[in-house]
């Protein structure tokens, strides 16, 4: 077997999932996703970039690709058979598809993050968070697993069901194979620094706090993706992404079920933080699924720094 630095390689996703003696319905509604994402590539490359006409629940204008890309995605978890509740950020309500449902999993997604960067052919992602049972409106601690798909100059899945953080790349074949496995951030001062948001926005914690990362050699990374601005700091083991709490936005921007959750799972699986500015965003109890909550994610270093400026600055 080929190896790089004790990796496996050309282990394909269902392989590493059972290889890790990951519970079979589980298996299979990851690996259904995995291959949801074959047909979002190609709807990328090859759609519709205009509007589709309609709006989500935030009032925002949904692209044809959002829409397509969560029919897509709604589609092969019904066809999974171990999906009882669905939440997409593109629908307005929760979707039953099993009132049976203790069994089964509830997942919640973002089907194209970012899809107003595709247009200008930067990186966009699907992201997925998985609960096991009835309740998407837990605190993201429950989670049995999360993922995202990241379609940048090369397709890539990262995933943790609590067993590590591991990433896989699509190949020529479109099958998705193992790059590294059990993932883990560095310690230390964070490296690239991701800063969403106007900067004049911010409160004096999180000024002071972007002056810290600056002042520590932090070179800002920021895409305007959130998918592909987390990639780069778990891949590269060091960074920090904020969208924090703004004079004219105190919940800031992202969404705690579908983007929140799922991206601190995975960082925290990976050795990082993430936090609100004063609590673990994995410990937040949402109340709806239209929820968002300020971030800072990543290095824990960097993460705990956030919560002492914001704790001394914004009291
Ligand atoms: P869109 O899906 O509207 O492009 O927003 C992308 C996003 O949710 C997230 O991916 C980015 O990190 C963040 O919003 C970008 O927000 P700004 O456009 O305010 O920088």
């Amino acid at each position: 077997m080929d190896e790089i630095g004790g990796t496996p390689l050309h282990i394909d996703l269902r392989r590493h999932l059972r290889e890790h003696d990951e519970d079979r319905d589980l298996t299979r509604l990851i690996c259904e996703i995995a291959d949801a994402s074959k047909y979002i590539i190609n709807s990328i490359n090859t759609g519709d970039l205009g509007v589709a006409g309609t709006s989500n629940l935030y009032g925002e204008k949904q692209l044809a690709l959002d829409v397509l890309s969560d029919r897509i995605i709604i589609k092969r978890l019904m066809h999974s058979d171990v999906v009882a509740n669905i939440a997409s950020e593109e629908r307005d309500d929760i979707v039953v598809v099993d009132a049976d449902c203790e069994e089964k999993f509830s997942v919640a997604f973002d089907p194209l993050d970012g899809s107003s960067l595709v247009d200008v052919n930067l990186a966009v992602g699907t992201i997925v968070s998985i609960y096991k049972g009835c309740n998407l409106l837990q605190p993201g601690r429950n989670q049995v697993a999360a993922l995202y798909i990241l379609y940048g100059p090369r397709t890539t899945l990262v995933y943790s069901t609590g067993n590590g953080v591991h990433e896989f790349g699509m190949n020529s074949l479109m099958e998705y194979t193992l790059n590294q496995e059990n993932i883990r951030m560095n310690d230390g001062p964070a490296k690239v620094y991701s800063p969403g948001g106007q900067r004049s926005q911010y409160s004096l914690g999180t000024e002071k706090f972007t002056q810290y990362l600056e002042n520590g050699g932090a070179k800002l990374r920021y895409s305007g993706g959130f998918v592909p601005d987390i990639n780069q700091v778990l891949i590269k083991r060091s960074g920090l992404f904020m969208y924090p709490h703004l004079k004219n936005a105190p919940d800031g921007k992202l969404r705690l079920l579908y983007e929140l959750n799922p991206m601190a799972y995975l960082i925290e699986q990976a050795g990082g933080a993430a936090s609100d500015g004063r609590r673990r965003i994995l410990d937040i109890r949402p109340e709806s699924v239209e929820d968002r909550a300020p971030v800072f994610i990543g290095s824990k270093e960097a993460v705990a720094m956030a919560e002492r400026c914001i704790a001394e600055f914004d009291a």
